[in-house]
């Protein structure tokens, strides 16, 4: 029930835990464990209540600019810039929603900060919400994750009773609603658009962009969409000030981020780190890799990310913009770690998988080219490859990104683009003799 999915074994392992899951140890995630490690105190800040003047929704949004917060559900894109989409004075209904619906293979973060830490999300809705004038917020809780819903629907029942949450929030005149929304595990629902109509009660299907969720959102409303991670960040942000959390990190990627170190290290867990820590480091802290054998190659973040070999990966900071410019992304910060044992054509066919069933199907080059990429890929797994295979794939791949409504056709084709780019070799090698290269190890059932 608490375990990953998509990749290996995921355990809750910390060992540098600055900001959202410091002392965390699984029991300790009520109300009063988190105010007594200074939760709410954020809220009480820009509400006035902890003997200062308060901060006004501009100063809010202020400041979660001056911390260079990028999105932590994969895109990166500006925390503070998204905040000030919202229309603020337009006399609408308007939503915050929060994408809890973590579905990313390798990536198990959200649902931790939601199990070990439920309020820090909470008080960094109230403050989002504080902040963008919105009245009422939805947190989009993955499907298959039924203990962590419950313990969040506990966590908005103490805040309710004691004031932090509902009308008239510790007696200002400031009101939110917050619900939590139980999804039914579908990968898609996490992309934003399709969360909306999810959430309407509708097929989960992306909705084409533009027009975005900041002008048409949840029932057509103006909405804000960020992911658990991020709202997470927030109250950091408001006691301690952007500046300091932007000195945290890097120039244009500050903080801390959470890390899930899945797949072939000794310690898999999810690791809060700096932004621009190097990835040597974050491997060190999970233990190297596992039975001490050969880094072989990395997906820095999540499935959807094209995969880098050892010698790219081992130069990387674990930021935005090395993994960026090393050829791959930091997505949702699922670090997906395989030895010299692994053979990429068996873990591209699991990929591949992956995507032809989660595809939508709404659009016709995501919806059949999902499918030509893991019959190809099974193929060669299989010993039936030709020749051209490799080139057909090429193609496919190309032939899909950048014509599909959402982001889910490019990130079915950008693995197989990574694996051709760095790994072609061992698909050649599997078509010319029909078996691994690797052998050894891993058998293809
Ligand atoms: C208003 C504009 N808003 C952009 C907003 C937009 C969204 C955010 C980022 O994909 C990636 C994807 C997955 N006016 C705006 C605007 N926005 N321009 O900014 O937008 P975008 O389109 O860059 O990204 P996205 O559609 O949110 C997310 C990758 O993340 N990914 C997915 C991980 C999945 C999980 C999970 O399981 N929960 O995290 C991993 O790498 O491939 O590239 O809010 O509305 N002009
Ligand atoms: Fe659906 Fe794929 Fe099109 Fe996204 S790209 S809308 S998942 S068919």
């Amino acid at each position: 029930k608490f375990q990953a999915k998509g990749v290996e074994t995921c355990f809750h392992d910390r060992h540098i835990t600055p900001q959202i899951v410091a002392g965390l140890d699984g029991s300790n995630w009520r109300l009063k464990d988190y105010e007594a490690r200074g939760g709410y105190q954020a809220l009480r800040k820009i509400l006035g209540k902890d003997g200062g003047e308060g901060l006004t929704p501009d100063q809010v949004v202020a400041e979660v600019k001056n911390s260079g917060l990028r999105g932590r559900g994969g895109a990166g894109f500006p925390t503070g810039l998204k905040w000030s989409f919202m229309p603020r004075a337009l006399p609408v209904q308007k939503y915050l929603v929060c994408n809890s619906d973590e579905g990313e293979p390798g990536t198990c973060k959200d649902r931790d900060i939601l199990a070990y830490n439920p309020h820090i999300v909470i008080e960094g809705m109230i403050i989002a919400a504080y902040a963008m004038g919105i009245t009422v917020g939805y947190n989009y809780i993955h499907g298959e994750i039924f203990e962590i819903y419950d313990r969040f629907e506990e966590a908005l029942a103490e805040a309710r009773a004691a004031g932090l949450l509902g009308n008239n929030i510790l007696g200002s005149s400031y009101s939110f609603q917050l619900h939590a929304h139980h999804g039914f595990g579908a990968y898609i629902c996490g992309e934003e658009t399709a969360l909306l109509e999810s959430l309407e009660g509708k097929k989960g299907q992306p909705r084409f962009k533009p027009p975005f969720p900041a002008s048409y959102g949840l029932y057509g409303k103006p909405t804000t969409i960020n992911n658990t991670e991020t709202f997470a960040a927030v109250p950091w942000i408001i006691r301690h000030g952007g500046q300091a959390y932007l000195e945290c990190g890097k120039p244009n990627n500050g903080g801390t981020k959470l890390f899930s170190m899945v797949g072939d290290v000794e310690r898999p867990g999810n690791y809060e780190i700096p932004l621009g820590t190097p990835f040597s480091k974050l491997l060190e802290l999970a233990g190297g890799v596992k039975g001490g054998r050969k880094l072989k190659a990395v997906i820095p973040g999540g499935s959807s990310a094209p995969v880098l070999p050892a010698q790219v990966m081992m130069d990387c900071t674990m930021d935005y913009d090395s993994i960026a410019k090393a050829g791959s992304m930091l997505g949702s910060g699922a670090v997906i770690v395989m030895d010299e044992t692994r053979c990429m054509v068996s873990s591209l066919l699991r990929l591949s998988y992956f995507y032809m069933h989660e595809s939508c199907g709404q659009c016709t080059p995501c919806r059949e080219g999902t499918g030509w990429l893991w019959r190809v890929v099974n193929r060669i797994e299989h010993g039936q490859g030709k020749q051209d295979d490799m080139q057909l794939l090429d193609s496919v791949a190309e032939s899909i990104m950048g014509r599909t409504i959402c982001a889910l056709g490019d990130a079915a084709a950008m693995p197989v683009r990574g694996m051709l780019k760095h790994f072609r070799d061992e698909f050649a090698y599997h078509v010319e003799h029909k078996h691994c290269m690797v052998g050894g190890a891993h058998t293809h059932a």
